[in-house]
């Protein structure tokens, strides 16, 4: 070492550089400590949810400038859900990520009744992508944060009418799972089954460098977060709940009409996420195999929990593609309150049933 070179502006330089390098790709090989050819395929699968990420947000960026990128495309998709083109766009853009990925053999999305099937891919890919390409559609027209949710699952069955049949499968069976939330900075987040990691889009290199590794979310957060106009809608536990926070120090909500982004704060503060099943929907809005599952599986691996109120979330096997679940995730012990609530009413409501004589 030469006499005026300081050892520790070295260090934290070199520290800076190993960090700036930890890409995607790289990341998912050192996770499972291989280069084997199953490694090599699920690294290959994240960057390729990495590019679709990163022209998701390119055309997020400039949405206000451009003609056609915002607004209604004036359909209906298969959930009866008005389709914005910013949708319909990002739902393309998988596709066609995954068209020339060579990897996987069909996608699963919100946008498409029933799978999009890539047959040159499927004699050797047999992977399905399932996921949800805009969440939160109802903040893009106003500039707000969105996200994308995705998960990997290994083709385990045939599916000869190509409706997906064999995808109705239980939540553990996701090799992969994590979403990209599109806010101030482009954040993918992603689980392949060993531990939750956080990536940043550095603009100025075009990549996700690694922010934040081995995530874990506290125990216990002040945050519930909630679409209290339904308050009307819900049943007497979820009212329960609602009033106990009400009534106790300690607690702040926060809703933002886009999961990914509620998701986001609570893994990293803590507290519960809940759409319950409303009068309405009995089993809520939210889609099992590309909203649920995946966010259940990422909140499991950083030590959290999700829930239907009655059933780990990821025990829930969905009885068609679409299929919707109640979910209450998030920390440990706020998940574990609001099903303590679910306990009490059904153990009263059991109670009544029970003939006097
Ligand atoms: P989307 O995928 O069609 O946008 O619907 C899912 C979104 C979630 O991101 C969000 O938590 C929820 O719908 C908000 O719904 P509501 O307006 O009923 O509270
Ligand atoms: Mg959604």
């Amino acid at each position: 070492m030469s006499s005026n070179e300081n050892p520790t502006l070295s260090i934290s330089h070199e520290l800076a550089l190993d960090r700036d390098c930890t890409t995607l790709s790289r990341h998912v090989l050192q996770q499972l400590q291989s280069f084997g050819p199953n490694a090599q395929d699920l690294s290959a699968l994240m960057n390729r949810i990495a590019l679709a990420g990163k022209l998701i947000a390119r055309r997020l960026s400039r949405a206000g400038l451009m003609e056609d990128a915002l607004g209604f495309t004036g359909d209906v998709n298969v959930q009866g859900e008005a389709v914005k083109k910013m949708d319909l766009y990002a739902n393309e853009v998988f596709i066609s990520v995954f068209k020339q990925s060579g990897l996987v053999c069909r996608l699963a999305s919100e946008e498409m009744e029933t799978p999009y099937y890539i047959p040159e891919n499927c004699p050797i890919g047999r992977y399905s992508l399932l996921y949800d390409p805009i969440d939160g559609s109802s903040n893009v027209d106003i500039n707000l944060n969105v996200g994308s949710i995705f998960s990997i699952r290994q083709q385990t069955g045939d599916d000869p009418d190509q409706t997906g049949q064999d995808l109705l499968q239980d939540g553990h069976q996701q090799l992969a799972a994590g979403y990209i939330l599109y806010g101030p900075s482009t954040v993918l987040v992603y689980s392949i089954g060993k531990g939750v990691h956080a990536f940043t889009l550095d603009p100025s290199l075009g990549e996700f460098i690694l922010s934040e590794e081995n995530i874990k979310i506290p125990r216990h957060g002040p945050v519930y977060s909630v679409n209290e106009g339904n308050f009307w809608q819900w049943d007497d536990a979820l009212r329960d709940f609602t009033r106990y926070v009400h009534r106790h120090e300690g607690y702040t909500a926060r809703y933002s009409g886009a999961l990914v982004g509620d998701i986001h704060r609570i893994l990293f503060q803590g507290g519960v996420f809940l759409y319950p099943g409303t009068l309405k929907n009995s089993q809520g809005k939210l889609r099992l195999l590309y909203e649920s599952a995946p966010l259940a599986y990422l909140i499991e691996q950083a030590g959290g929990r999700a829930s239907t109120g009655r059933q780990t979330l990821l025990d829930v096997v969905p009885t068609h593609l679409h299929a919707r679940t109640p979910l209450i995730i998030g920390s440990q012990e706020d998940v574990e309150l609001v099903e303590s609530f679910i306990e009490e009413r059904d153990r009263q409501h059991d109670e009544e049933l029970i003939p006097t004589s």
